[in-house]
């Protein structure tokens, strides 16, 4: 908990008066929220989005201002944590379910810092299983054709029901072992009808605060 909590208060540093700031989602974005609520009631300026129902709660309840997509033009900076970062700082996100509204974020913002602990710098992705979002119709179908790329798969479950996102969609979870070419995996399994989005970020950040256990702060710029 503390290497997350010490990389989040650092990404937070970096909002300033009057931007428009992404919330990202997680136990490590959950850090850089209470920070920047921390920030808003000593006297900062700012606007947030928020990537899930759970971190816009968390927002409202410290008093950070939530805006919409149509009150805006542009985020100026989104703060989100990672299941994984490779050294080329692509990332494997969504197993907290909410990949498809981070990548909408990260996609709209001028800069995205992603914080992490040490645990999540790899050498190359997919130990993680990588999530997937897909429309409910005709789920199986899109398994089967996710099954063919070559990974162990599994519909996310959650109390003994399918899991569903905050967009009404199912997740499944995609064991891959290794992603070597993580760029044309994420072209492949978005061309299979179904499927919404898959948790593979690439080229969307060049910003990477890492905690670590020892209490140092590794910045990947
Ligand atoms: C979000 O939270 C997700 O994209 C990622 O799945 C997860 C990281 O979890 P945590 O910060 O709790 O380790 O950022």
């Amino acid at each position: 908990m503390e290497a997350k909590r010490i990389a989040a208060e650092k990404a937070a540093a970096y909002v300033q008066d009057n931007m428009v700031v992404g919330l990202g989602t997680g136990s490590t974005a959950y850090w850089a929220i209470e920070y920047l609520g921390k920030r808003v009631s000593e006297g900062l300026n700012i606007r947030a989005i928020a990537t899930s129902f759970q971190s816009e709660e968390q927002a409202r309840k410290l008093g950070i201002p939530i805006v919409q997509f149509a009150d805006i033009e542009q985020i100026d900076i989104t703060i989100d944590g990672a299941d994984e970062v490779d050294e080329q700082f692509n990332l494997i996100k969504g197993g907290g379910g909410a990949l498809l509204r981070e990548k909408i974020v990260a996609a709209a913002s001028k800069q995205m810092i992603v914080i992490v602990d040490e645990s999540k710098l790899v050498g190359t992705l997919g130990k993680f299983p990588l999530p997937v979002e897909i429309v409910k119709f005709g789920f199986e179908m899109t398994m089967k054709k996710l099954g063919k790329l070559g990974c162990e798969l599994r519909l996310r479950m959650k109390d003994n029901e399918v899991y569903l996102t905050d967009n009404g969609n199912y997740i499944v979870d995609c064991h891959f072992g290794s992603i070597t070419e993580p760029e044309r995996l994420h072209q492949l399994i978005n061309l299979i009808p179904g499927v919404v989005d898959n948790g593979l970020f690439i080229n969307m950040t060049r910003h990477v605060i890492a905690g670590y256990r020892s209490g140092n702060i590794e910045e990947l710029v």
